[in-house]
């Protein structure tokens, strides 16, 4: 086979790259799920790794020639077990769905109540949400935030004592605060319930020591890897000191729960390398100032936005991520703010906000990250400026208001596309944005 570099072999594709790296170049990556990876992550993540099959675990491979393999897939675990002090991990999983399944399958019987935040209140699909095989194999029973967007602890706790869980998740993609870790783990403990921390949100936090760690309070922990934690797409499953107590058999239920009687095939090494490649990186000191810029940023933003008149849940945050209530401009706009947002060069998502009047296709709120633009060494003083240019793209669009029916909401929508595409305030920021970009470049 011949030799040739991605642009000579198929410039489509090479110019869609290229495209796309313009794009973040000069814009502003703040949704709060993702972040740019070093050059040394994907270069793992792109290297000759990604031939080979290995199915089973480090020694006990079905496949021959998996001797490199089985010493990079070691460094993956003992490097994710140095960086959260666990003794056991899975570094298999694809992503952060796959591994969520795996932990059912390790722990559950199909029919099992299976307690997660409400979708719609921050929760995750996997959690329970009943469009999401966990809420139909399973038998669902959500939790919910307070209207003032904290975890309602007093009632989660009387959910669990009626409901009797056999697994309580705690975790969310949209929540603001500080997971209470150590109340969920007491709470478990009451109803015999395992407890897992779905930390994929915030594992470079807790790894940089800029937020709790769920350790000593969860019998299991899952994160996927591409988030604060600023690896590649990827997830591991954790199995802490306080699993083990409660299932000595546990780390082997949830090996056999990846492969080969769950989901998954042959392990994706070129990612497991990539991953490995990104726990080194996250325990470094660099990281650890990374992970407590990141929450500084978000807080700094959080004012910024309050001061220009904008409405937070909860008033502020604890993390990398905020989330503003549109509903004072009218309920699921959501989809209006975040569409102008990203003609003007910022990119954020549409998002439920607690007790939405609206649906979660049509949210009342958008959600906002820090963990990319604080790689590209963006501090406090452009958070101050970046709060202002969002406040004034949503005040600019907050006359788009959602009609009832679908007939009517599809012309609407079109015709205010067509509208921001020739905003000029839109333009306006979106060429400010660009400016500053120049200043912090990306890390590839
Ligand atoms: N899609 C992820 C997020 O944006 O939070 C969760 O899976």
């Amino acid at each position: 086979m011949e030799k040739r570099n991605l642009k000579q072999q198929d410039p489509e594709i090479a110019e869609l790259v290229e495209a796309e790296l313009q794009r973040r170049k000069f814009g502003l990556e703040m949704i709060p799920s993702e972040n740019h990876t070093s050059p040394a992550v994907l270069e793992a993540l792109g290297s000759i790794l990604t031939d080979k099959y290995s199915e089973g675990y480090p020694g006990k491979r079905y496949y021959a020639g998996n001797e490199f393999i089985d010493k990079v897939e070691n460094l993956a675990r003992d490097r994710a077990k140095k960086a959260f002090g666990v003794p056991y991990v899975n570094v298999q999983p694809y992503s952060g769905s796959p591994a969520n399944f795996a932990v059912y399958l390790a722990t559950l019987t199909p029919g099992d109540p299976v307690m997660g935040l409400n979708l719609p209140d921050g929760g995750h699909l996997t959690h329970g949400w009943k469009a999401n095989i966990s809420g139909t194999l399973y038998k669902r029973v959500p939790y919910f935030v307070k209207e003032d967007g904290y975890l309602d602890l007093e009632e989660i706790r009387q959910i669990a004592l009626q409901h009797k869980p056999k697994l309580i998740w705690v975790g969310a993609t949209a929540y603001v605060r500080e997971f209470p870790f150590k109340e969920f783990g007491a709470i478990a403990d009451e109803v015999g319930a395992y407890l897992v921390a779905d930390i994929a949100h915030i594992a470079g936090l807790v790894i940089a020591g800029a937020h709790k760690s769920p350790v000593p309070f969860a019998h299991i922990i899952t994160t996927t890897t591409h988030k604060t934690l600023r690896g590649p797409r990827g997830a591991l499953i954790m199995v802490t000191e306080k699993g083990l107590k409660k299932d000595p058999e546990l780390a082997e239920k949830i090996d056999k729960a990846v492969f080969p009687s769950g989901v998954q095939g042959g392990p994706h090494n070129h990612q497991t390398a990539a991953i490995a490649v990104a726990l080194k990186e996250a325990m470094t000191p660099e990281f650890a100032e990374y992970g407590k810029q990141i929450v500084k940023n978000a807080q700094v933003l959080a004012e910024s936005l309050k001061a220009e008149g904008l409405q937070l849940v909860s008033g502020g945050t604890d993390n990398h991520m905020l989330l503003v209530d549109l509903t004072p401009f009218g309920r699921g706009t959501g989809v209006f703010v975040q569409d102008a947002l990203d003609q003007a060069g910022i990119t954020i998502n549409k998002n439920t906000i607690p007790k939405d009047p609206s649906s979660p296709f049509y949210p009342s709120g958008i959600r906002i990250g820090t963990p990319a633009i604080t790689t590209r060494g963006m501090k406090e003083k452009e958070m101050k400026i970046i709060g202002k240019w969002i406040a004034e793209v949503i005040f600019e669009v907050k006359h788009y208001q959602l009609p009832e029916t679908k007939e009517e909401r599809i012309k609407y929508i079109k015709q205010f596309k067509k509208e921001i595409a020739v905003n000029p305030k839109l333009k306006e920021v979106k060429g400010k944005v660009a400016e500053l970009c120049k200043d912090f470049p990306l890390p590839y």
